[in-house]
């Protein structure tokens, strides 16, 4: 019908870059006109995309996503903004929020599907394929979390943000998975959280790295990390004893530029053969069936769209994420991250990333 030769259109429309900070700064009222105008552009898009995969229609999982960005669209198109009466926009982008809770557990299945199916997707189309799709996944739920926080008069960005506290919660958070996922032998593992004094005054306030970030995308990331170091630890560890001699060490340091978050364990590395698999979506080795945005992710499971999604939230708020490897020793995971969030506007790299454009 009418509405799917507008997803045409609109999909041949450019969307406009929004900056963070721009999405950030803006009144309630001007995240509504850009929900309004920008959320259809980016939806239509993403239908687009979808369409791009050689054989679509034949995957069950793909076609129901398609379907649910379609409905998403449909909500946000019936809308008449006129009247600057905001309440059936609220409905709409909160329905779509929900919709969409479930979207990348929904894309994994169907990247896992595809390759049951032998369909030959080429591994040189897919991953750029995903880096795009759940990068412009992340600018939408970005955007669309931020229009409903900012209808309750609150804020996704935390201006105080502690990251020693949301590692702190995140430690507490992957001991809590080991103790579920490893129950009938009873192991855990030990996670110490260290932070580092900063030369200057850049750790304010009882020498802490307090930073603007958004707290459950930091929280996200360190839990992530966390699992993969534990799992790692307590698969090489024949005893709860072995395990509590090799802790996990968390560190936070910061500068007035940037906040840094070291990662140590000591499960052995990462064997050469499995060093890129890590960062692939494709070679996944467990199932990735998890609800990334309620972080509750299977339990510890193994190499799947948690590490490169991970990677992909510290890159759109102007951060890396590295992982080293010391062959019989241990991994360790850096995450850098921007200390300020208008920092990024400055940051010409960040561009590609920064504008929530897909
Ligand atoms: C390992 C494997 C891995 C992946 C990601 C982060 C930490 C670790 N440790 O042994």
């Amino acid at each position: 019908e009418f509405l799917w030769s507008d997803v045409c259109y609109l999909a041949d429309q450019g969307a406009t870059p929004l900056s963070l900070c721009q999405v950030i700064a803006a009144r309630p009222v001007q995240v509504a006109e850009l929900a309004n105008r920008e959320l259809p552009i980016r939806f239509a898009k993403r239908i687009r995309q979808i369409e791009d995969i050689p054989g679509w229609h034949e995957s069950q999982d793909l076609v129901k996503l398609r379907y649910l960005y379609f409905q998403c669209f449909s909500d946000l198109r019936l809308i008449d903004l006129k009247d600057h009466d905001l309440h059936d926009l609220t409905v709409a982008v909160t329905r779509t929020k929900h919709r969409l809770s479930g979207a990348i557990s929904l894309l994994m299945e169907a990247v896992q599907e595809l390759k049951e199916k032998g369909l030959t997707l080429q591994e040189s189309f897919l991953e750029p394929w995903l880096d795009r799709f759940l990068l412009s996944r992340i600018g939408t739920e970005m955007l669309t979390s931020h229009y409903v926080a900012s209808m309750e008069g609150s804020s996704i960005v935390e201006k105080d943000c502690d990251p020693t506290v949301i590692c702190l919660r995140a430690a507490e958070k992957a001991r809590w998975l080991c103790m579920e996922h490893y129950k009938r032998i009873g192991n855990t593992v030990k996670i110490n959280v260290e932070t580092l004094p900063s030369a200057g005054n850049h750790g304010n306030r009882k020498g802490r790295h307090c930073f603007t970030y958004v707290p459950k995308y930091l929280y996200y990331m360190v839990l992530e990390l966390l699992k993969n170091s534990a799992r790692a630890t307590i698969e090489t560890s024949s005893s709860q004893a072995e395990i509590e001699a090799r802790p996990i060490v968390v560190t936070v340091s910061a500068n007035s530029g940037q906040v840094a978050i070291r990662i140590q364990d000591s499960a052995g590395g990462i064997p050469f053969e499995v060093a890129e698999r890590v960062w692939s979506y494709t070679y996944s080795t467990a199932d990735t069936r998890s609800d990334v945005w309620e972080h509750q992710g299977t339990p510890l499971a193994g190499y799947g769209v948690g590490l490169p999604l991970s990677r992909l939230y510290a890159q759109y708020l102007g951060g890396s994420l590295h992982l080293m490897s010391m062959p019989g020793e241990g991994t360790t995971a850096f995450l850098h991250l921007k200390r300020t969030l208008a920092a990024l506007v400055r940051w010409k790299g960040a561009g590609d990333l920064l504008e929530i454009t897909y």
